[in-house]
């Protein structure tokens, strides 16, 4: 199987005071979409910043995002769901409006560096309900190995997401969470509940490229992007995404896994026609 490549170009995490070169601006994502596009992404997670480039689920926002993003490019276009630490669970159920092809979901609370990032089992699953009656394909995303096993909880207890196929990403790394080590990923993946059609993985900073690594040769699909990690190599700050989506299509090249295109990208998630 080929490799699905998604960027994850901003995060809610980094500033643009700190991180001057973070796309932010409607104008700078949509560059970053093009972009990594041409460089070998067919998916994009996405975050949105508002004016001050603060963090924001602003729904005319999100739906001007998606909206320019589906004009621009022929990527699947995945939004955030967790937002940023502070966002209200309610709101957070909301970015469904902006009608994504794709939405993120957390599947349980984790520690997050010093603040908690909250999916409570209800949560979960009220999104994942909706999820299925809008038409939109969820990714599962497992910070921690109890995520493994309330994901499977889930597709026991609930029908299968729109679509029919399960896709499943790791975050790994975050100061909270499983740790970005190969061992730690391999015993993620080998508890993943048999309804799982495909997986990918990260790592949040230094674990990046042995995650990448790790996961292409696991079988897996990789997300990169300045989302997870802001360093190229040591010295050296990534200056565009673009940069870790190239790298990142290079080394599935060289394993034999070349990119998915975004249309095979869209048949192995099962996405709606939109
Ligand atoms: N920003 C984190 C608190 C997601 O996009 O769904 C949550 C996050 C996960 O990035
Ligand atoms: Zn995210």
């Amino acid at each position: 199987m080929n490799t699905l490549i998604t960027v994850a170009p901003t995060g809610a995490e980094s500033s643009k005071a700190d991180v001057p070169q973070l796309p932010t601006t409607l104008d700078e994502l949509v560059d970053t979409a093009v972009r990594c596009e041409a460089a070998g992404a067919s998916m994009i997670h996405l975050h949105i910043r508002d004016a001050a480039h603060a963090p924001t689920l602003d729904a005319g926002l999100l739906r001007a995002a998606v909206d320019a993003i589906r004009e621009a490019t022929d990527l699947v276009v995945q939004l955030s769901t967790g937002g940023s630490v502070h966002d209200p669970l309610d709101q957070r159920l909301t970015v469904l409006d902006a009608e994504p092809d794709s939405c993120s979901l957390t599947c349980g609370t984790t520690n997050f560096g010093d603040d908690v990032f909250l999916n409570p089992w209800p949560f979960m699953v009220e999104l994942y309900r909706q999820s299925i009656e809008r038409e939109v394909v969820p990714e599962f995303e497992l910070f921690d190995l109890g995520h493994v096993a309330a994901l499977r909880r889930l597709l026991d207890q609930e029908e299968l997401p729109f679509g029919g196929r399960v896709h499943v990403d790791f975050v790994t790394g975050v100061p909270g969470g499983m740790p970005g080590t190969p061992a730690a990923l391999l015993a993620a993946v080998a508890l993943l509940p048999p309804q799982v059609t495909s997986w990918s993985a990260t790592g949040i900073g230094r674990s990046h490229l042995p995650i990448a690594a790790t996961t292409l040769a696991a079988g897996g699909h990789l997300r990169v992007g300045m989302e997870d990690n802001l360093v190229y190599a040591r010295g050296q700050a990534v200056q565009h995404n673009d940069e870790l989506v190239s790298r990142a299509a290079e080394l599935a090249t060289l394993m034999q896994r070349p990119p998915l295109t975004t249309a095979e990208t869209r048949e192995m998630l099962g996405v709606k026609h939109r």
